[in-house]
């Protein structure tokens, strides 16, 4: 059965034929290029074809601030609407084909229709995130925690709602579920540091022990925020602590923006691939804290140096390496969608230039402990110019050379601002 899609196909075939003559001659001339560094286009072309990385559902409406949120016209109303535009992203960038959901935002009465409907678009779904850092009404509060909370009750309804996202994840054939609390305290003293994590482990024990075979259960650290002063799982290492007390299916999930800014994240990332625990990541980028920001927008070079680890994992052959990659940000001043498409191509920008990295050089660089050389390997990996890999790997996987173009031309966005006019009432800075 063919997918569904959202955007005229003729329209793309249109475009590319306009662009095609001068990506043809940019690829040939990289081709060269890297002829001379013994570097094999086709291959960094085909490995880039085959790179994938999951939309967050919530990443698809308009994000906001503790101020205030400025929702673009047409942004979904509910988890169908925001499959039709992950699969807009996917038609036109052909690098995002699961989609990360998170419950409740994206609950629905039947989630096998949900499976379906994601089907109909050539799309399938990703880790299911749990929320237990938000209220619903009739619910015991999280405002003092959650799997960590003092009371019991709190927690049984934290583990609950855990073990209800495995089910849900089930039915929408998922094959991760990701952990991330709010827990933590805003003041010194507020809680006992030791015994919150003592709970958080009791707890988590339950969800892990109902974690199907072939699945892994994604634990994710954030420094601060919501709590203030100390959060229970602050950082990798009480990640990995925690991974390695629970249970091999247990690993640790990089959220690029929480840590403090100058933190060492490539050292993280060898780290946890080094001891078979790197679950995967969130991407996204930032300047100060959480921003949340388009990955790759403000230091693309950190976006590199990740995936030169990543790069050298893979060529290694490193154990247990099968990273999940996911983004996670929140689009104030943008088209989600377009921010979407070019946060994945950040990606493959940096996947592309990891791979042209002369290893060997490096290596030898390394042994002999030559700072500069090894430095300008890796610097000259990351001028090189790699765009017309990257068109030639997403036309070649059926989209467009220039998606954002497209997606401006085909008034998707006009089309969604009448065709779902908008409830603006009662909603939260996150969508
Ligand atoms: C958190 C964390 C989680 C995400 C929520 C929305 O800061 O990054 O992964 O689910 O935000
Ligand atoms: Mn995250
Ligand atoms: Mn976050």
């Amino acid at each position: 059965m063919t997918p569904r899609m959202p955007i005229d196909p003729e329209l793309i075939a249109k475009h590319n034929a306009r662009l095609q003559q001068d990506l043809a001659a940019d690829y040939d001339h990289l081709g060269a290029v890297l002829a001379r560094r013994g570097v094999d286009l086709e291959a960094v072309t085909a490995r880039i074809q085959r790179f994938a990385v999951a939309i967050p559902s919530w990443g698809v409406g308009s994000g906001g601030t503790r101020f205030a949120r400025f929702p673009v016209a047409g942004e979904p109303r509910n988890v169908f609407e925001k499959l039709e535009d992950c699969a807009v992203i996917q038609q036109l960038g052909r690098a995002t084909p699961t989609v990360s959901p998170h419950i409740p935002w994206d609950r629905v009465d039947d989630f096998r229709e949900l499976r379906e409907f994601a089907h109909s678009y050539g799309m399938s779904f990703d880790a299911v995130n749990s929320n237990t850092f938000e209220d619903l009404p009739g619910q015991l509060s999280y405002k003092f925690g959650s799997l960590a909370h003092t009371d019991k009750a709190v927690r049984e309804q934290a583990i609950a709602h855990n073990l209800e996202c495995i089910e849900i994840g089930k039915q929408l054939g998922s094959r991760a579920l990701t952990v991330w609390i709010g827990d933590g305290s805003n003041f010194p003293g507020q809680l006992n540091m030791t015994k919150a994590l003592e709970r958080y482990l009791e707890s988590m024990r339950v969800i892990v022990a109902a974690i199907p075979d072939g699945w892994r259960a994604f634990i994710e650290h954030k420094l601060y925020e919501p709590a203030l002063y100390s959060t229970v799982i602050a950082d990798w290492g009480t990640s990995f602590i925690c991974a390695t007390q629970l249970g091999a299916n247990v690993q640790c999930l990089v959220d690029l923006g929480h840590h403090a800014p100058t933190t060492n994240i490539e050292q993280i990332v060898s780290r946890l691939i080094q001891f078979q625990r790197l679950g995967g990541f969130h991407f996204n980028d930032s300047k100060y804290g959480d921003d949340d920001l388009d990955t790759g927008a403000v230091n693309p070079f950190q976006i590199f140096l990740v995936f030169n680890e990543l790069v050298d994992a893979e060529l290694r052959g490193a154990p247990g390496f099968a990273p999940a990659y996911m983004l996670d940000q929140s689009h104030n001043v943008t088209d989600p969608v377009e921010s979407l498409m070019e946060s994945a191509v950040a990606l493959q920008r940096a996947y592309a230039q990891a791979l042209m990295v002369d290893r060997a050089a490096l290596n030898s660089a390394q042994e002999s402990n030559d700072a500069l050389m090894a430095n300008r390997t890796l610097q000259s990996a990351v001028r090189m110019d790699v765009e017309s890999a990257i068109k030639m790997a997403r036309q070649r996987n059926g989209g467009a050379i220039d998606p954002v173009a497209v997606f401006r031309e085909s008034r998707y966005r006009q089309c969604k601002a009448s065709a779902r006019p908008q409830d603006l009432t009662g909603k939260s800075g996150i969508v």
